[in-house]
């Protein structure tokens, strides 16, 4: 029996012992084989969230949804610590049950994270659960009531006690916020896996050699033509970035094949490389949105890999499998129908950076990338087409997913002010496959045509320009695009959920 405490000092005893369990899961998770047990939760919170909740996190806290959903994670675990501290005043045992629930909890989510040892991951999870208990017990030994009855025979000032109480509590606390600080920063340096930045590419069999002329619009404010890699948009369900050891990766292609494939990196880089000027979309781009670049790719044809491994006919999806789980499946066809499908290597001239999925992604043009684009790719696997989804494909999106053609108004910017005259009207346009046909800008009511500039491909997006006498007062412009088979983008308003948003976008300037 532990002594009695009173409500309150007892819920913060609770807390702050959770507060050490977890600041000491932050250290242990540094030991190779073992996760942080904050993180590991919260990464199996992310495919059990409700899409509309997912939906309104990305909206409100936008890339710092992950930070935001690991700090709620805290909070809840500290929430239950300190009702584990109201129980433990009757019978210490409650507090016992639910730090062994913690511990049976963590455990299960860090062994469904990659890279983690079962045996390693009960060992330190044990030492958090044990050392939050005995911080517990400790405490609520402390707690103003327990001194004051303890101590009859030489009372305390309840005061003093109470304050020194919460002096105690509030250097647990602290010590516990410090260490797991330290953890995560350490975390940060730590460097596992192999540094993208100390690899060196070989020259492509197959270049594409200098941006042409004409390929830029000569305005400044536009998105460039080739989307730096620190620029590049993100989207991935991993909560930390995949680390990949390149002495321990591979890339195996198996499944409905007539021989199984494993390739190294350097197997891979060994192979002869091309580069691929493409676009990449995400499917949840608003329209106007900042969630599709363009980059140089570099990489191995994906149909060279495919003919090394020999098709078996049932085969009709090539489903990517990444180092954390992630899948995307896309048809056999769009591998094998001439289109620049490659299994990249290399982004604008770098090694792919970690946070695009480095050492190996897929490229498929044409494709959103929800179901082709797998990053930090471990495994292709052909399969059936039918009976096999891709991650997202069971969370209410199409299984296929097809770019729609897009435009967006990147200057002037919408809301902005500008001087009355000729305003340059600019920003970018692309399409699934047949390149952009035509841009046209509308002005009140009216449409024109803007100037296209020269495409680096019928994959990567174009620049255009045009230039538009406008008189005082507010203005709104649209803008669409036809690609080239001639279809104009279409007007929508279709939101982005399950296959891509459609719509002109629109920007209102005030003309002065
Ligand atoms: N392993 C993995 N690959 C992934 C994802 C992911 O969550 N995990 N997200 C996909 C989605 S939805 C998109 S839009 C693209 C984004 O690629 P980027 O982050 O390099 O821009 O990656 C795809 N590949
Ligand atoms: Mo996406």
């Amino acid at each position: 029996m532990s002594p009695s405490a009173s409500r309150r000092p007892a819920a913060l005893a609770g807390a702050a012992a959770v507060a050490v369990a977890l600041a000491l899961g932050e250290l242990l998770g540094l030991v190779p084989g073992v996760a942080s047990p904050v993180t590991a939760v919260s990464q199996q919170v992310i495919p059990l969230t409700p899409q509309p909740v997912e939906a309104w996190a990305i909206r409100v806290f936008g890339t710092a949804d992950k930070a935001v959903l690991e700090l709620g994670t805290t909070v809840l675990a500290l929430g239950v610590g300190a009702l584990a501290g109201v129980l433990a005043r009757r019978r210490f045992t409650g507090a016992v049950v639910v730090f062994a629930a913690f511990g049976l909890l963590g455990t299960a989510a860090s062994v469904a994270q990659p890279d983690t040892a079962l045996a390693l991951v009960v060992v330190a999870l044990s030492v958090c659960v044990a050392a939050g208990l005995g911080v517990l017990h400790v405490l609520l030994a402390r707690s103003p009531s327990a001194t004051r009855r303890a101590a009859v025979a030489s009372p305390v000032d309840p005061p003093v006690a109470r304050r020194s109480f919460l002096r105690l509590v509030g250097g647990v606390g602290a010590a516990a916020a410090v260490t797991a600080a330290t953890g995560r920063i350490v975390a940060d340096r730590v460097t596992t896996g192999t540094d993208p930045a100390g690899v060196e590419l070989p020259r492509p069999a197959r270049a594409l050699g200098e941006v042409p002329a004409g390929a830029r619009a000569p305005v400044d404010g536009i998105s460039p033509l080739l989307t730096p890699n620190d620029e590049f948009f993100r989207i991935d369900t991993a909560l930390t970035v995949p680390r990949v050891d390149l002495d321990t990766w591979s890339l195996r292609i198996h499944g409905l094949v007539e021989r199984e494939v494993e390739l190294s990196y350097d197997d891979l880089l060994a192979e002869p490389l091309v580069e691929v000027d493409s676009a990449l979309a995400c499917v949840s781009n608003e329209v106007g949105g900042s969630l599709v670049g363009n980059a140089r790719w570099l990489g191995v044809p994906l149909d060279r890999l495919l003919e090394r491994a020999g098709l078996d006919p049932a085969a009709g999806q090539v489903l990517g499998r990444a180092v954390d789980g992630f899948t995307a499946g896309f048809p056999v066809e769009a591998a094998l129908d001439g289109r620049d499908a490659i299994v990249a290597v290399g982004m604008n001239g770098h090694p792919l950076p970690r946070r695009h999925g480095f050492p190996a992604r897929l490229v498929v043009p044409g494709l959103y990338g929800y179901v082709s684009a797998t990053k930090w790719l471990a495994e292709i696997e052909l399969t059936p087409w039918e009976g096999v989804e891709g991650y997202w494909v069971p969370r209410g999106w199409d299984k296929q997913a097809p770019v729609k053609t897009g435009s967006r108004i990147d200057v002037p910017v919408d809301g902005s002010s500008v001087e009355a005259g000729e305003v340059v009207v600019a920003g970018v346009a692309w399409t699934a496959r047949t390149g952009v046909e035509r841009v046209e800008v509308e002005v009140d009511g009216r449409w024109r045509e803007a100037e296209v500039s020269r495409p680096l491909s019928d994959d990567a997006w174009v620049q255009w320009h045009t230039r538009i006498p406008l008189d005082g007062g507010a203005h709104r412009l649209r803008v669409r695009a036809v690609d080239g088979e001639g279809e104009t983008q279409p007007e929508g308003p279709v939101p982005p959920r399950p296959n891509g948003a459609e719509g002109w976008h629109a920007v209102e300037v005030e003309v002065g």
